[in-house]
């Protein structure tokens, strides 16, 4: 052989080992997927859903995947994840059984079902790691086409860092912003609005992303016929294809099973990602689902004879296989080999997984049945205590509920017994619940040493030449300190670049600080939410703005399933501390007044919620949040950007405790409780009162979550033993929260001497004008009303 000819059979020799490597890779994630089901059927595991029909495209894209890259997919990309080294066998059963410890299931600590994936961007700390050294996969969520909108902003991301790059210098979590934000989502889920607005934003930011599309016809049981114009993904997207002018996406399409094609593609769409920023969409045709959707049903009940048989043949491994034999790349016996292999692999590593589950519970078990014991030898109750023993020791497998249920019981029937034995029990069950806690209720905000409760007070300063100004110009005045002070912080959405937001919040700071800081925005919340979760998870402060509260609907859903779930669904491995600014609670009409605090409320657990009475305020609350890690909703008050209000002297330092609620005008009467926009109305009722004699005493609760965590309300309660909230939602909205926090979490009923009085706005949108909104919204008149007839009742000699 001459020089040529063995550099030609070292190359056909490297070339084999990876192909052969992709082969096993594939064989052991179909295997996985064979045996998980399995393990749902027989009981070990509550519900399965599995990547199997759909190993080859991504063992493609696996190979394009880059350090410091970026996935955000869904429940089909076991075979991805584990080809990127994100996954093992084992913890893909560690999820499957729920395992609770996050060094067995990294990805959510068993709180997410199984197909939920996610590495840790942060260290036990809550602390960044250098995530450009890292491969990274943002934690995924069941909502179908949800993952899209993060998309936006993981590959803007990369855009940002590169425009900015001597601004932000060396960082960890980009070089030079040549990272691909890699999408994943099924055919049937592209039928999703978030789908086409996140291609549209794509396409009109050209940031990297590459979108693979995987088709397998289906969206459970319902074929691409009702799911999809044309039934063909690529072809209706045809006009987002690139021109001559350099915009738009490249589009692929790809046969699924066709393993050199896939991988071409791949590296080519990798490749014009990551150098030109020219987002990308794989369209991967012909995939199939060998086992059906889920554990939940079986496909033989909706697909045809054809379909399944066609499927049957053209199975991506199978042909992977024919593929390899056809090209003389192996031997049958050669493949055998790795299939053997990859059974003894994936059987050893699920019985690691389901040991590792369970032995930690059996250990939980055995102690607690030797407690029982202990107390059954102690009681008069013994042979139903040592019953509860015997029953829960003899359970196979065992799961935690069982063991509180039986602790229960035997604490139920000795409940007037004083014994050592008894005690032990109890102070063993605490424990237990402490530990449940921690598996089970933690991390629902950031448990890091930046925790936004964390952050130091410093008060606002005021002197004598403190100037009179509009409180929007206190805004600019402390954005553009801000955008000054920090190169991570950019802020967006609809009109808030070139004319500085729709109330000149951000007037003059695009020209001063530059487009690729503060921009303007398509219409489009849902993807102006992903947009802010996707860079803030990438290490920026991204302040996004929904123009109108009223218009939050539209971007409730990300906030609701990705943001306000990111830290607990992971337990801390993922942060995403992102600033939702918006304006709402009275101007004019039904769409541009309205206060559905309530929903806020009940949909947004895991962020702050805050409504600053006035701009003073709203600057000091940014500051404690820029210098916090979570995400927050602030609402300043639409109708006081006009309202005059002294400049502090120190923008950019001081900062706004949260959960801290002030008293802004102090009485013995009542203690009316409210806020934002409707204080001013308050302090109007608040005047009409004290011509009667009324004091009452106004507290601005200021941020709604936390609420008031040092029950300053339920003291004041105790001067005036009235209570009454005033709030803009519906009869019932927020203030329902905000009773049950006075009166149940702050015990504020002891200190009351009347019933309770919530006086709320009607419970239909405001109507337009003046008279809309006064015939709409709590009014000073029905405050002074309510008020008076409360302190009319409560001690009529006093009238
Ligand atoms: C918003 C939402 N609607 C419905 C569902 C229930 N659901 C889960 S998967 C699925 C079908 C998705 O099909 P496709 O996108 O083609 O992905 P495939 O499972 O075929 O890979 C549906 C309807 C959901 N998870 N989220
Ligand atoms: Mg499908």
């Amino acid at each position: 052989m001459d020089m040529t000819e063995t550099a030609l059979v070292q190359a056909d020799q490297k070339y084999k080992i990876v192909i052969l490597e992709d082969y096993r890779i594939a064989y052991q994630s179909r295997l996985t997927s064979l045996l998980g089901r399995k393990e749902v059927l027989t009981g070990k595991a509550k519900f399965g859903i599995f990547g199997d029909g759909k190993e080859l495209p991504q063992i493609a894209m696996a190979k394009a995947f880059r350090k410091g890259d970026f996935r955000s997919g869904y429940y089909r990309d076991q075979t991805f994840m584990m080809a990127s080294g994100l996954l093992n066998i084992q913890e893909f059963f560690a999820q499957l059984y729920a395992n609770t410890d996050v060094n067995a299931e990294p990805a959510s600590a068993g709180r997410m079902m199984n197909g939920h994936y996610g590495t840790r961007s942060l260290d036990e700390h809550g602390q960044w790691k250098e995530l450009k050294n890292l491969k990274n996969s943002s934690s995924d969520i069941s909502p179908t086409a949800a993952q899209m909108l993060r998309l936006v902003g993981l590959a803007h991301a990369s855009k940002y860092y590169r425009q900015h790059k001597d601004l932000i210098g060396t960082n960890a979590f980009s070089v030079n912003g040549n990272e691909v934000a890699w999408g994943t989502i099924g055919n049937a889920s592209t039928s999703e609005g978030h789908f086409f607005e996140a291609i549209n934003a794509g396409g009109v930011l050209q940031v990297p992303m590459v979108v693979s599309v995987w088709d397998d016809s289906y969206g459970i049981s319902v074929h691409a016929k009702y799911q999809t114009t044309k039934e063909n993904i690529s072809e209706i997207l045809k006009g987002f294809q690139r021109d001559e002018k350099g915009e738009g996406y490249q589009i692929f399409t790809v046969k699924g099973w066709d393993y050199p094609a896939l991988c071409a593609v791949y590296e080519e769409a990798g490749k014009l990602s990551r150098e030109k920023h020219i987002p990308c969409l794989v369209h991967v045709t012909e995939l199939t689902q060998p086992q059906g959707h889920s554990t939940s049903g079986s496909h033989e009940r909706y697909k045809s004879k054809e379909r399944l048989a066609w499927e049957l043949e053209n199975d991506c491994l199978k042909r992977f296989k024919e593929w390899i034999l056809k090209n003389n790349i192996s031997t049958e016996s050669e493949l055998e080999q790795i299939e053997n292999d990859a059974k003894i692999l994936v059987n050893v590593s699920k019985k690691n997984a389901w040991e590792s589950y369970l032995n930690p519970i059996k250990q939980e078990i055995a102690e607690s049945c030797n407690l029982l014991n202990n107390l059954a030898e102690q009681t008069s109750k013994g042979d139903e205590i040592a019953a509860l023993a015997q029953e829960l020791s003899s359970i196979a497998e065992p799961i935690r509920k069982e063991i509180g249920v039986a602790i229960h019981k035997a604490l139920r029937l000795t409940f007037s017994e004083k014994t050592d034995a008894r005690r032990n029990l109890e102070s063993w069950k605490s424990t237990f619940e402490k530990n449940n806690f921690d598996r089970y209720n933690s991390y629902l905000h950031s448990e890091s040493s930046l925790g936004a409760l964390k952050v130091v007070e410093v008060k606002p300063i005021f002197n004598e030449g403190s100037k009179m100004v509009d409180g929007r110009e206190v805004l600019v005045a402390y954005f553009d300190q801000l955008f000054s002070k920090d190169p991570r912080v950019m802020a967006f959405g609809e009109d808030v670049g070139k004319i500085g937001d729709v109330n000149q919040g951000f007037a003059g700071l695009q020209e001063k600080h530059g487009e690729g800081r503060i921009f303007d925005t398509g219409i489009r919340e849902l993807t102006i939410v992903g947009q802010g979760i996707g860079t803030a998870m990438r290490g920026l402060r991204p302040i996004a703005e929904i123009q109108y509260l009223d218009y939050l609907l539209y971007a409730l859903q990300p906030l609701s399933d990705d943001v306000a779930t990111l830290q607990y669904r992971t337990k801390g491995g993922q942060k995403a501390p992102l600033i939702i600014r918006t304006r709402g609670h009275r101007l004019e009409g039904i769409w541009h007044s309205g206060s559905p605090m309530g929903m806020i409320l009940n949909s947004l657990r895991g962020m702050l919620v805050l409504t600053p009475r006035n701009m003073v305020q709203a600057a000091g609350m940014y500051q404690t949040l820029i210098q916090s890690d979570e995400p927050a909703l602030i609402i300043e008050c639409l109708n006081g950007y006009r309202l005059k209000e002294r400049m502090p002297e120190n923008l950019g330092e001081y900062t706004i405790p949260l959960g801290i609620p002030e008293i802004i005008e102090e009485g013995s009467d009542v203690t009316v409780v409210s806020y934002g926009s409707t204080l001013r109305v308050v302090q109007e009722a608040s005047k009409m009162l004290k011509e009667v004699g009324i004091l009452i005493e106004i507290i601005d609760v200021q941020t709604l979550l936390p609420f008031d965590i040092n029950h300053l309300i339920s003291e004041s309660l105790k001067k005036t033993n009235k209570l009454v909230v005033i709030d803009e939602d519906v009869p019932g909205g927020a203030s329902a929260f905000i009773l049950q926090q006075i009166l149940e979490q702050q015990d504020g009923y002891h200190h009351l001497d009347a019933k309770p009085i919530t006086l709320t706005a009607k419970a239909h949108r405001p109507a337009y004008g003046t008279d809309g909104d006064y015939f709409s919204k709590p009014n000073a008149e029905e405050m002074y009303d309510a008020i008076f007839n409360l302190m009319l009742a409560y001690n009529p000699n006093r009238f």
